[in-house]
């Protein structure tokens, strides 16, 4: 199969996903072509790999260059040039209306292909119920030949803030179990904790959604009681603040920030507990993979994380907010050893059953149903 994917090229989630989906679909034998404005961050050669660069050419007139346009354009002329079988769009903000118009476009040439939104998190829950999109997102969503959520909750969700008249599949995300896995990094663990201290770490976009400054002030507490180490992985708009709020509470010599980092499942491997204390999150992959490294997780109970951490077996789920009963929890799984060794042994077996081998061939499934249905129709 021929089939064009189109993301975020960033470190967050859905652009993740939607690579290591692609990457996969390769190493099966299927023809990939990635269509975004930069090379996504995991994307490796492979010869079933291609990628198309969006650019998008300025103007003095423009204040707002049109990206949209320059992307419908590039999906027109890729799926075109290297007659493609489907589009599969991850994020429904802009990608879903970009994917309904070069549909349209090509249909007047007489060429029709499918498209497929895949809806992630914020382009639902917080970006695209905003009024500014919601009539665009509804109709693009609503346009798509197939619908997926990356959990049962984004699906609920989708369904109570948008008026939408198909049916939402749920395929949840996964993780490659075969790069993300327990290796032994013991000399860095060496050189970051040099005395024995339990190393807890977070990796986010620091957007306010992810409630970094929770991270820090429950560390602040388990570190009264367990010497311990945090390292925050990542960058983004709140990066800054929260390194200021580290220093008014005088820790930062045990706080680390690394910035955006390629080899997380390395840093994870020196991690004895995983800190994810989001406002929301549908389904939370950053959690996914540390679990598959064998760390606990210490998360909110908000949107679709209770799907994928369970509740006193592969860590713990707190209220939003609640840093005082995330602290305590952390406290329990690293002052016993025990402990710790039976949550990382958990974390791993739950997270094998969000394996890549498992999840991707639903994917594959719903590409067949979808190319059958259409030329059934068309
Ligand atoms: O929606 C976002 O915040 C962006 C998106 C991303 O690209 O990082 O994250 C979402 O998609 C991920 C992959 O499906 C999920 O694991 C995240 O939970 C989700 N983020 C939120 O819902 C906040």
């Amino acid at each position: 199969m021929k089939i064009g994917i189109v993301c975020y090229p960033t470190f967050g989630g859905s652009g993740v996903l939607a690579t290591e989906l692609g990457m996969a679909l390769s190493a099966k034998g299927h023809e990939v072509h990635f269509i975004t404005y930069n090379q996504p961050v995991r994307l490796h050669f492979h010869p079933n790999v291609y990628y198309h660069e969006v650019t998008v050419p300025t103007y003095p007139l423009f204040d707002f260059p049109p990206y949209e346009t320059a992307l419908t354009s590039t999906m027109v002329n890729v799926i075109n040039n290297n007659n493609l079988d489907l589009l599969h769009v991850h994020y429904a903000i802009p990608h879903a209306s970009a994917a309904y118009f070069a549909r349209q476009i090509l249909k007047k040439a007489g060429k029709d292909i499918p498209y497929i939104t895949t809806l992630h998190g914020t382009d639902i829950t917080l970006v695209g119920k905003d009024q500014t999109y919601a009539p665009v997102v509804t109709f693009s969503i609503n346009e798509s030949d197939a619908i997926t959520a990356v959990s049962d909750n984004l699906k609920e969700e989708t369904y109570k803030y948008f008026n939408i008249e198909k049916e939402i599949i749920v395929i949840p995300n996964f993780v490659d179990t075969d790069r993300f896995q327990h290796s032994n990094k013991e000399h860095f663990k060496k050189m970051l904790a040099p005395n024995g201290e339990r190393i807890l770490a977070h990796v986010s976009n620091f957007r306010k959604v992810k409630r970094a400054e929770d991270v820090v002030t429950m560390f602040a507490k388990v570190h009264e009681q367990v010497p311990s180490k945090l390292l925050m992985i990542g960058d983004g708009p709140e990066r800054q603040n929260i390194e200021e709020y580290c220093r008014t509470l005088n820790i930062c010599n045990d706080i680390r920030f690394l910035g955006k980092q390629e080899q997380v499942d390395e840093i994870l491997s020196i991690t004895d507990l995983f800190v994810l204390p989001s406002q929301y999150e549908s389904f939370g992959l950053s959690a996914l993979e540390a679990m598959a490294c064998g760390v606990p997780v210490i998360s909110t109970n908000a949107g679709g994380l209770a799907e994928i951490n369970v509740q006193g077996v592969t860590g713990y789920m707190s209220n939003v907010g609640d840093t005082d009963d995330m602290a305590a929890h952390a406290i329990e799984i690293l002052s016993n050893d025990n402990k710790l060794q039976t949550f990382k042994a958990n974390a791993i077996a739950h997270a094998k059953t969000f394996s890549r081998q498992r999840v991707i061939p639903l994917y594959e499934q719903l590409y067949d149903n979808v190319l059958a249905n259409y030329k059934a129709t068309v």
